[in-house]
Parts: C-alpha cells; sequence; structure tokens
C-alpha cells in the first residue's frame, strides 16, 4: 500500500464538455475536502461506489456546481480511496482544481501511475495493465477491440493455462527423477511430448493472432500519386478539410511529400501527397526543354529529380497507393502495383466524357475508377470508405485476437523456445532417464517467461517499460 495520495487530469487534453481530476490514495479524500462540498456532509461517509452532489470552491471568489465519484478501497480501480471530481472540461478550470487537491497534499501523478498501483496492489495482472496502454493508444477500431481483450485477460487466461500445465509436467518430471530407483512411470516420453505440443500450439497462436494487428501499431499510410496537375494536392486538402497543400493550374506545383492524418469511417490513416512527376510529366519536361547550360535549368532538374525520388519512396512504404489522374485527361497508372484509381475533375466534363474516359481507364488497368471531384467533393465520402475497405481497419474482427507489446511478444517467444527446447530433449529421452533435468530446467524457465505476462516475479524493469508509454491520469 501506498502512503502518499496522487491528483491528475484524466480526462484527454484540450476544453471538452466534461473535464475529470482523479485522486487516489489514503488521503484522496481529505485532500478534496479542500474544495469539493457535497450538499449532503455525512455523504463521505459512504461504503463502495456513490455519487456526490455539490458545489466546488477555489478561492474566494470562484464557486459552481460539480459532482463528485467516490470509490472506496477495496472496490476501487487502484484498490486505494479513489475520488473523480467532474467539472465542466476547461482546462483553466482543471488547473485550479488541481492546484486546490495539490495545495491540500496531494502530489501529481506521473505517467500509468494509476494503473501501476492497481496492478502493484493485485487489481490488475500485467496484461491487463499492458491493455489499458494499448487502449489509450488505439488509432482504430481494430486495435481498440483487441486492447479491450486484452484488458479483459484474454491472453492472461491462455498464459495463466499454459503456466499450470508447465508446472503439472515440471513436477511429474521431477517425481520421476526423484524416483527414478522405484519402478514406476510418472508420465511417459510421448504423453510429455504430447502435451508439451499443446501448450506450444496455444502460445502460438496467440503470438500469431498478434501479428495480424501488429502492422496497425503506426497508422497506416496512404499516397496520392498522379501525372501533374490532375489534383492530387485539392484531394489532399479535401480529404485532410484544411488548406495546406498549395494547388495551382501550373503542373508541377508539388516538390515535396506532404503528409496529414485524416479520419476514416473505422480508425485514422497518414494521407501523403506527392509531386506529380511519376510518369516523367509537364515538370520534367519543363526542365528538359531548356539549355543544360542555364544553371537556373540544372538546379531545376535536380529538385524535380529529386520530387520525384522522394514521391516513388512514399509510395513504396504506403500501405495503400491512390492513382489520380484527371477525366479531362486521363492517364492510367503504373503497372508495377495495385491502386486504387481516381478519376477526377468530375465537376468539368459531360456525362458522356465521364463514361468514356472511365471505360478507357477501366479497359486499361482492369478495374472501374471511381469518380469524383476534388473541387466540389462529389464522391469524396466514397473515396473514404473504399480507403477505409482497402486498408481493412474494420478488422481485425476475431475474437482471439490481441495487441501484444515488444516486450510481451518477447516473452511470449522465449517461452516458446523453451517449450521447443523441452520438446527436443523429451524426444531423445525417456522422461526419467538422462536429459530430464535438463527438461524440468527448460519447463521451470518456461513457465517463468510466462509468470512475467501475469505479473510473477522479477517484472520491476517491465512495469517500468509499460508505464512509460501510458499518459497522466491513467
Ligand atoms: N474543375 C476542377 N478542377 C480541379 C479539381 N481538382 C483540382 N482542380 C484544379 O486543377 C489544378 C491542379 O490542381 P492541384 O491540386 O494543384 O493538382 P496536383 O495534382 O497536386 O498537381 P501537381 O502538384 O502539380 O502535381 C488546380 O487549378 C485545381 O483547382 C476538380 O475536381 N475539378
Ligand atoms: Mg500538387
Amino acid at each position: 500500500m501506498y502512503i502518499d495520495t496522487i491528483a491528475a487530469v484524466s480526462s484527454p487534453p484540450g476544453a471538452s464538455a466534461r473535464g475529470i481530476v482523479r485522486l487516489s490514495g489514503p488521503r484522496a479524500i481529505e485532500a478534496a475536502r479542500g474544495c469539493f462540498c457535497p450538499n449532503d456532509a455525512a455523504s463521505w461517509d459512504g461504503a463502495g461506489h456513490s455519487r456526490l452532489e455539490g458545489r466546488l470552491k477555489l478561492g474566494q471568489r470562484l464557486e459552481l456546481p460539480a459532482s463528485a465519484f467516490l470509490f472506496r478501497a477495496p472496490r476501487s480501480y487502484t484498490r486505494e480511496d479513489v475520488l473523480e471530481i467532474h467539472v465542466p472540461g476547461s482546462p483553466g478550470l482543471l488547473a485550479l482544481v488541481m492546484d486546490a487537491l495539490l495545495a491540500a497534499g496531494a502530489r501529481p501523478a506521473e505517467a500509468g501511475e494509476f494503473t501501476s498501483r492497481a496492478l502493484h496492489n493485485g487489481a490488475l495482472d500485467l496484461m491487463r495493465a499492458e491493455g489499458v496502454a494499448e487502449m489509450i493508444h488505439a488509432r482504430s477500431d481494430g486495435q481498440l477491440r483487441a486492447a479491450r481483450r486484452l484488458l479483459d485477460g484474454a491472453l492472461s487466461r491462455d498464459a495463466d493455462a499454459a503456466r499450470d500445465e508447465l508446472d503439472d509436467l515440471r513436477a511429474l518430471v521431477e517425481a520421476a527423477l526423484d524416483f527414478a530407483d522405484e519402478d514406476i512411470e510418472f508420465i511417459s516420453r510421448d504423453e510429455l511430448v504430447e502435451r508439451l505440443r499443446r501448450v506450444a500450439e496455444r502460445l502460438s497462436t496467440a503470438a500469431a493472432s498478434d501479428q495480424r494487428v501488429e502492422r496497425l501499431a503506426e497508422p497506416p499510410r496512404i499516397v496520392l500519386a498522379g501525372p501533374p496537375n490532375a489534383g492530387k494536392s485539392t484531394l489532399m486538402n479535401r480529404l485532410t478539410g484544411v488548406d495546406r497543400a498549395i494547388c495551382s493550374p501550373l503542373a508541377g506545383t508539388t516538390r515535396d511529400v506532404l503528409c496529414a492524418s485524416i479520419t476514416l469511417p473505422h480508425g485514422e490513416a497518414m494521407l501523403c501527397d506527392t509531386a506529380g512527376v511519376f510518369t516523367g510529366g509537364a515538370a520534367a519536361e519543363r526542365a528538359d526543354g531548356r539549355s543544360d547550360r542555364d544553371a537556373a535549368v540544372m538546379s531545376e532538374r535536380g529538385v524535380t529529380q529529386r520530387a520525384d525520388a522522394a514521391a516513388r519512396r512514399a509510395m513504396e512504404s504506403a500501405e495503400l497507393a491512390v492513382w489520380v489522374t484527371s477525366l479531362d485527361d486521363p492517364v492510367a497508372p503504373p503497372r508495377d502495383r495495385s491502386w486504387q484509381v481516381v478519376a477526377n475533375k468530375r465537376d468539368a466534363v459531360t456525362d458522356d466524357q465521364a463514361a468514356l474516359a472511365a471505360e478507357r481507364l477501366e479497359r486499361q488497368c482492369g478495374i472501374a475508377p471511381l469518380l469524383i471531384s476534388a473541387l466540389t467533393g462529389a464522391g469524396c465520402d466514397a473515396l473514404r470508405e473504399r480507403m477505409d475497405e482497402r486498408l481493412h481497419l474494420s478488422t481485425p474482427e476475431g475474437p482471439d485476437v490481441v495487441v501484444l507489446s515488444a516486450d510481451l511478444r518477447h516473452a511470449l517467444s522465449e517461452a516458446a523456445a523453451c517449450i521447443e527446447r523441452a520438446v527436443e530433449l523429451a524426444t531423445g529421452h525417456d522422461a526419467a532417464g538422462a536429459g530430464a533435468e535438463l527438461i524440468a530446467a527448460e519447463l521451470h524457465g518456461a513457465a517463468a517467461r510466462l509468470a512475467r505476462l501475469t505479473g510473477g516475479t522479477d517484472v520491476e524493469e517491465l512495469y517500468d517499460r509499460i508505464f512509460s508509454r501510458f499518459c497522466i491520469g491513467k
């Protein structure tokens, strides 16, 4: 149990309808009493969970209605007395509440300290704590669901079950060692190998399902590429909702790769606008058409080449490549990768022209282009949905998918390696024969690694690494 009381703003940064200041520790109530007066003074004495209505008094002049939620130890997130004060979410007001609580004896919480207390006080195991960290960082529905499952302890249960089985098997192997002179078979070699294989399988399924969401740890990248003047930058501005990319009727306006995050129906993605020089278009011609003796031309060509190289690099690392071309001058994408083809400037052409150009593009690249107008926004919602779909943002759907951090994944793969060695040893020997001690040692090693996942011994260092990824107030 901790002797100090911690406090932090636990609602997201910035202004919002509701702000929450959270306190945990033996003096949580005492600290809150300095600024929060419940309408009924006796409500401080309630056991379990209670909601307190009252007034917040900050200094001489500021007084406003507020509510507080009291979670009495041990029935709280941290198993300590926890108090949440809910006020309108103004950053200035929240800062004043924090000042009052610190003056009354609380100290500012560090990142992840509430969860760290929950863990140390036995309310959570390490995997569930990890789930809280992942939830804070989750950027898509799929990630959020996976983090929730981690929080619910899906993998904790698997790891616990595997550890139990390993402990049982070790006991049997050790018993065989202890009674090596007697003619008793505690476990046959075949059974040992069979049961170990089942444990290994279970762990590798857990690790493999994790890989499906690993790529989502960073928001996926979408790159906009296409001939100059097709309207890539205009589309970038349309999809991000901010006029940040310069657009102009001059071909070759964009030089740098410009990236910004966008919100798709099921999550976030990074959208990148690139220079339109991919097909050796007008910008390159403009530079090439002039005399090499001109230093300005040399540097223009150098810039064009670098813009082209940067665009290609962006395309290579992108999860989704969108080919933007204009319906009034349609150009098919190169065949080196798969593209989402978008035919822009729908507003600038007649229905017949649009149909003709779309047909031609479909013939050239095998799939129908999506017709849009970056200028008016027509078709842009459909494009957002298509991007979301092609990035599989709404998956993973499976019930057994979890997100693991590198630390936990490492512990899991070490455990799997120990089991594999044990299987190898057991395949070559009788359980009680030579090598049994080595098998027992490997089983012990595997169980110890799994214990790191569910919070056994020797986890302090792991804790520190995990909690450094939290934010204050969680
Ligand atoms: N009518 C019409 N004009 C558009 C549309 N989208 C872009 N434009 C115009 O097309 C011209 C080029 O647009 P940009 O967005 O700069 O094109 P870009 O593909 O980024 O061009 P580069 O950066 O040079 O490769 C600008 O004059 C835009 O206003 C559209 O949907 N309809
Ligand atoms: Mg541009």
